[in-house]
């Protein structure tokens, strides 16, 4: 059969940051080739699967050279000759083949990196786009782009401690139209920091990262961006938060100290307050791990008070896996989940992870990581998977635009029959 591996290498490259990652190549015996670049993050849930570094003098530990050799060898032996269009059973094979719950022997960015070349190989072989590949006939609707563009926490050096600021472009008659919202808001708000003396230098997924007196004052230089560049908050534009609250939560649980801003300490209960006061002053319509990853009593308590009228998403506590989002289900702990493929590993399980978020009523929300390459995987992912959104990253940085542009590039190929809507 055509659709057959012959072959499967590996590469050490650099990801947005500086850092090795895996790139995998895969050629099948139709002579088709295609290859798939694994990305990275830096706040991390504690039970994403594990990503295989070497932990020697190259690289300040972060070489992945066993990685590479991993796909090599040990992968490439068990999956060459096996059919490419048997995504599952190709995925199955190698988390079998790891045997560990996390991915630790062959590492999750050997498997993952297998796994998205793989698919590719498959669709190209096929001569269908991937995300008609992996969603079929009737994956038409382009995700609403929730664009970062503030950046604080973990992701830059300056004194805001939630991680993330979106806009939301759900008030847009198309991708494109909200990616033109996004994008012209972006550079008003570069101007405004501009005149006020403030730094217009970015974080790692290119969102502006200012010294802000206070978490507020950035949300409302936001809103002022949002005005000035003709749009009405809430209406046309709205805002995400991820507060990535891990970074600042010393014991994971529930002892919360806002560190860069100064604030101070809080308790999940004054978290929750806190927010609360926020949505009642701005335009907030999705709010990511408002809480730590242990912290799921609170969770659960923010999602009773606050979920009626917000998306409230799990990062951390579910690292897109199937055993952590069951259990958010039955406890009613959010009402949607970020999906990030090289949180657990395959592509097999992340659709997985989506399917259970689907058919518990739960939405579920696409994202890049904020160490990425220029591969535009996850923008075909998020219209197969019908996510409605995504987000991945700001109006700058070439590995965050790559995935824009793949996707104003799918939308124009549906001429027609795409659709847009935040819900
Ligand atoms: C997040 C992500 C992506 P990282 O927390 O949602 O924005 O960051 O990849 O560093 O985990
Ligand atoms: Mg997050």
């Amino acid at each position: 059969m055509d659709t057959l591996i012959e072959s499967i290498y590996a590469l050490e490259i650099l990801d947005s940051r500086g850092n090795p990652t895996v790139r995998v190549y895969v050629e099948l015996f139709d002579g088709t080739r295609a290859y798939a670049s694994v990305p990275s993050g830096a706040s991390t849930g504690q039970n994403e699967a594990l990503e295989l570094r070497d932990g020697d003098e190259r690289y300040g530990g972060k070489g992945v050279q066993k990685a590479v050799e991993n796909v090599i060898t040990t992968i490439a032996d068990a999956l060459e000759g096996m059919d490419a269009t048997q995504q599952k059973e190709i995925d199955y094979t190698m988390i079998e083949l790891d045997g560990t719950d996390n991915k630790s022997k062959l590492g999750a960015n050997a498997i993952l990196g297998v796994s998205m070349a793989v698919a590719k190989a498959a669709a190209q072989s096929l001569d269908l786009p991937l995300y008609q590949y992996l969603g079929g006939t009737n994956a038409v609707r382009i995700p609403v782009p929730c664009m970062n563009i503030l950046n604080g926490g973990e992701h830059a050096d300056n004194s805001v401690d939630f991680q993330e600021f979106m806009l939301v472009p759900h008030g847009a008659p198309s991708f494109k139209e909200g990616l033109r919202y996004v994008a012209e808001t972006f550079h008003i708000l570069k101007g405004i920091l501009k005149e006020r003396g403030l730094a217009t230098s970015v974080g790692d997924e290119g969102g502006f990262a200012p010294d802000c007196e206070s978490n507020e004052a950035a949300i409302e230089l936001i809103i002022e961006a949002i005005e000035k560049a003709g749009y009405k908050p809430g209406k046309d534009l709205s805002v995400a938060v991820d507060n990535a609250a891990n970074s600042f939560c010393s014991n994971l649980k529930d002892n919360y100290d806002l560190v860069w801003s100064g604030r101070g300490k809080m308790t999940s209960d004054d978290l929750i307050a806190l927010t609360g006061e926020w949505l009642d002053k701005y335009p907030i319509i999705l709010w990511e791990d408002p809480l730590a990853e242990k912290d799921w009593d609170g969770f659960a308590k923010f999602t009773a008070k606050y979920g009626d009228r917000i998306e409230v998403v799990g990062d951390d506590i579910f690292v897109t896996n199937t055993k952590y989002i069951k259990e958010g289900i039955e406890r009613k702990t959010a009402n949607s989940c970020l999906i990030k493929l090289n949180q657990i590993g395959t592509v097999t399980e992340t659709i997985e992870a989506v399917r259970m978020c689907r058919e518990a009523g739960w939405r579920y929300f696409l994202s890049h990581r904020s160490g990425e390459t220029e591969d535009t995987f996850l923008a075909d992912f998020a219209v197969a998977m019908d996510g409605g959104h995504l987000k991945t990253g700001s109006a700058c940085r070439g590995e965050r635009i790559a995935k824009y542009n793949r996707l104003l590039e799918i939308e124009h190929e549906l001429a027609g029959r795409s659709e847009y809507r935040w819900k």
